[in-house]
């Protein structure tokens, strides 16, 4: 990774305008990547956007410099030669059109193992518990400063690809680079509060219609829940309201794979969500399914009725399972 990481910032010191992006439905590991690369690269006195096409979910929005962040398909705030992909596997996971790259410089910074190294130059480091990680050593290589700014941002980015220091991606080197962050003026209860203790009175009630839904299968080795777009209108809530009800079903003793459905971008298809907690690598599932992500957690957009798309979703558990 180092020779990589000397031409990636032979190139950021050369760009002259820089837009900073994640995928598309982005999470804390994303957005707390684009913040922390974006004021550091801001200290340094360079010209920095950030962009994806969804904005920033609600709970990230306490973090200092949310608000600059612009989203939607197209982007013409500034000038920029280089686009710098953080914590997508996938050109396709941006969710742009080609018009979008045009003529501009593409770089890739991610720790998903299913990645196809789409960008010009890839900095992939799929032993990185999360992009921040990675960005984080980037930051220290070009000697910038870890303002509270960064180190909160980065925070989030450690706080939430490990759910909460709990995934099997939780070494010592994670709780030591916790430790320089908060050092560095990173306020873990702030944090958590923003990111943990804040769902809406119309999330808790999705939760409560969700937690309705669940179907044991597979002798109780996976779990199932969903939502649709009938519970997000009668609560008030949206997709931003389901984040973490799949840990929910995967906290079931016994389950080894949990599933979780919503509504995707458009009426015919569905965003499905996994998550591991022993063997079955669900990493491998959604690749089966078209989609991707890490052994412990992924997922696949798939279009197609909500019935239709179960069925085969189920088909491919219970496989996994054998
Ligand atoms: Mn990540």
């Amino acid at each position: 990774m180092s020779n990589n990481l000397a031409e990636f910032c032979a190139e950021m010191k050369t760009a002259r305008g820089i837009l900073l992006t994640t995928h598309c439905s982005p999470d804390g590991d994303g957005i707390g990547s684009q913040i922390a690369l974006y004021h550091a690269l801001k200290s340094a006195g360079k010209t920095v956007y950030m962009h994806n096409r969804d904005g920033v979910p609600r709970i990230y929005r306490f973090l200092e410099g949310s608000d600059q962040m612009s989203c939607g398909a197209v982007f013409s705030a500034g000038e920029v030669d280089l686009i710098i992909s953080l914590d997508a596997a996938s050109k396709a996971r941006l969710g742009f059109s080609d018009t979008f790259f045009a003529e501009r410089k593409l770089a890739v910074i991610d720790h998903h193992a299913t990645n196809d190294c789409f960008g010009d130059m890839n900095l992939i480091d799929t032993s990185a518990c999360a992009t921040g990680a990675i960005v984080y050593k980037l930051i220290q290589h070009l000697k910038l400063p870890v303002s509270t700014a960064v180190a909160d941002a980065l925070y989030v980015t450690l706080l939430t690809d490990t759910a909460s220091f709990r995934n099997e991606n939780t070494t010592a080197e994670v709780h030591e680079m916790a430790v320089a962050l908060i050092r560095a003026g990173a306020r873990p209860w702030p944090v958590a509060r923003e990111v943990y203790e804040s769902r809406s009175e119309a999330g808790f009630r999705l939760q409560v219609s969700c937690m309705q839904t669940l179907k044991m299968m597979d002798n109780g080795r996976s779990a199932w829940l969903y939502v649709d777009a009938e519970m997000y209108r009668k609560s008030g809530s949206d997709g931003e309201d389901t984040e973490g009800m799949i840990d929910l079903a995967r906290g079931l003793t016994g389950v080894e794979i949990a599933v979780f459905m919503r509504p995707g971008d458009d009426d015919s298809s569905w965003k499905v969500t996994f998550r591991g907690k022993y063997d079955a690598d669900v990493g491998a599932l959604a690749v089966s399914l078209g989609g991707g992500g890490h052994r412990y957690a992924a997922g696949v957009n798939m279009c197609g009725s909500f019935d239709v798309i179960r069925s085969k979703v189920r088909q491919a558990v219970t496989e996994r399972l054998d």
